[in-house]
């Protein structure tokens, strides 16, 4: 699949950002001028959502989707993309409100994406690297990655990275209907979906780089969610593979196979 990409709306979501939003979509706007861009805000406390309305009505490339209260990244991711698709958008880009996303490095986004159906922005390929990011959460990343390989058998490195690109047609045969992750595994979620529907998937490698303003909305209820989650379709996907090879096993005893076909 190689074919160009028409219109790209870039989806920030934000929940108490108001400091730093502004820097973000004015680094955006100059890096990569053809883009629009959609904030999707959770009736932030500090105001952000009046914030970005401000920035909006300066600016037509520039929307803002009020939601009524905080419910977690993948439900207002789940809400952009709803809006992409009705209006016609070619590809959606995830991006955080806090700077960590460089917008300077969208274009690596956005050149893999003639190749492919879903961009992972990596931070775990050759390349990609994250500065500033605490040790504990450094560890905490490398060690969900390691475990999502192992319980999904997913070839991708950084399959919780959150600077993504999805075409809008990817995003159509992945049946959203079904996503139920609300806070960050809502990334394997989709990563799992788009790899299980035969979607081409590439990473790209990013410089990830810690916030300077606001507080992280990472807490021990996302990762409990992720952990939990991503053990549950781990075992059922296992499952799944024991009850087709014994499903073969019973088709082959009943056509009167021999002892060794029975077992290889
Ligand atoms: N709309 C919305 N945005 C959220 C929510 N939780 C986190 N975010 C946004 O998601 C992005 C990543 O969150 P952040 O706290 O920086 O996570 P970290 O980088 O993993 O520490 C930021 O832009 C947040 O404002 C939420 O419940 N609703
Ligand atoms: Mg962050």
């Amino acid at each position: 699949m190689s074919s160009t990409l028409g219109r790209v709306l870039v989806l920030i979501p934000t929940y108490n950002e108001k400091d730093s939003l502004p820097g973000v979509i004015a680094r955006l706007r100059a890096a990569v001028p053809s883009v629009d861009i959609l904030v999707l805000d959770d009736n932030s406390p500090d105001g952000t959502g009046a914030v970005a309305d401000a920035l909006a009505a300066d600016d037509p490339q520039v929307r803002v989707l009020h939601r009524e209260g905080k419910q977690g990244l993948g439900r207002a991711y789940l809400a952009g993309f709803e809006q992409a698709m009705e209006q016609g958008y070619d590809a959606v880009v995830e991006m955080d409100a806090d700077g960590s996303h460089q917008p300077e490095q969208l274009d690596r986004l956005l050149a893999a994406a003639q190749g492919a159906d879903v961009v992972i922005g990596s931070r775990w390929v050759p390349g990609g690297a994250t500065h500033n990011w605490p040790h504990r959460r450094n560890m905490l990343s490398r060690g969900a990655n390691v475990y999502t390989r192992a319980a999904l058998g997913l070839a991708v490195r950084d399959a919780t990275a959150g600077y993504r690109l999805y075409r809008t047609s990817a995003l159509r045969a992945m049946d959203l209907e079904g996503v139920a992750s609300a806070g960050y595994c809502f990334q394997v979620d989709l990563t799992l979906r788009a790899a299980d529907r035969g979607l081409r998937i590439v990473e790209v490698p990013i410089d990830f780089v810690e916030r300077t303003e606001g507080t992280s909305k990472m807490d021990g209820s996302i990762v409990r969610e992720a952990l939990g989650r991503v053990t549950l379709w781990g075992l059922q996907r296992r499952g799944e593979q024991v009850v087709s090879a014994a499903k073969g096993f019973g088709r082959r005893m009943t056509s009167g196979a021999t002892w060794h076909e029975l077992t290889d």
